[in-house]
């Protein structure tokens, strides 16, 4: 059995998609409409007991049986660690990639996800003090994005899982009510990104049930 995705069309699960085609490893989709509160189903905590997607259930796992994974950042690793694709072993190199997963993890997502959220609100008083905040933020990381990718064709040097985790957030820009055209860098390794057919398949895979 291959690979088993659980996850949305979302920023966080399009990471995932994205990497299990560039690394070429089979896999199935199961979706979790979180718009109707599946990230809850039982069955789903179990393996993502943070109620969140994405996750995975690798039946051959290291120890040879089944494992499941959850957080995105793991996933990437993990997948990295399985397949020796896009996670160099070399340590200096490591280091990179993980310096720049861990920016995406802990700023560049949750950040623009901020950002989503507060556009999303009605009332105009609500709204003003978030997006202030949340839209100033995330331009500050693009502006951190941008002197690095002025320097380096990706990331970490190497297209490695830091790219993967970076332009799942990257493609929701307009979202976020960013121009990627204020920062040239990052839409110039936007575009190579894209231009990739891994990467474009990671984005077509369906991850809503149609309808
Ligand atoms: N740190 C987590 C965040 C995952 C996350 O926030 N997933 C969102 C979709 S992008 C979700 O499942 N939301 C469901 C909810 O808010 O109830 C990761 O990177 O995997």
């Amino acid at each position: 059995m291959s690979i088993q995705l659980y996850a949305f069309d979302t920023p966080n699960g399009r990471k995932i998609s994205v990497a299990l085609e560039e690394m070429g490893l089979p896999y199935a989709v199961h979706v979790v409409d979180i718009t109707k509160g599946e990230q809850h189903d039982p069955a789903f905590v179990k393996i993502s007991p943070g109620h969140r997607i994405p996750a995975i259930v690798d039946p051959e796992g290291p120890a040879g049986g089944p494992i499941s994974v959850f957080e995105s950042g793991a996933i990437l690793i993990y997948l990295g660690e399985k397949t020796g694709q896009f996670w160099p072993r070399d340590p200096v190199a490591r280091v990179q990639v993980l310096e720049w997963l861990m920016f995406q993890m802990g700023g560049f997502g949750p950040m623009p996800g901020q950002v989503h959220h507060f556009a999303a609100l009605a009332d105009e008083t609500d709204r003003r003090y978030g997006l202030q905040r949340y839209m100033a933020e995330t331009r500050r990381l693009y502006a951190v994005m941008n002197e690095r990718l002025g320097a380096h064709e990706f990331f970490a040097g190497g297209l490695s899982i830091a790219d993967f985790a970076i332009v799942g957030w990257a493609w929701r820009h307009e979202r976020h009510r960013v121009d990627l055209a204020e920062y040239p860098h990052v839409q110039r390794w936007y575009r190579t990104m894209m231009a990739r057919p891994g990467v474009a398949r990671g984005f077509a895979v369906p991850l809503r049930r149609p309808g």
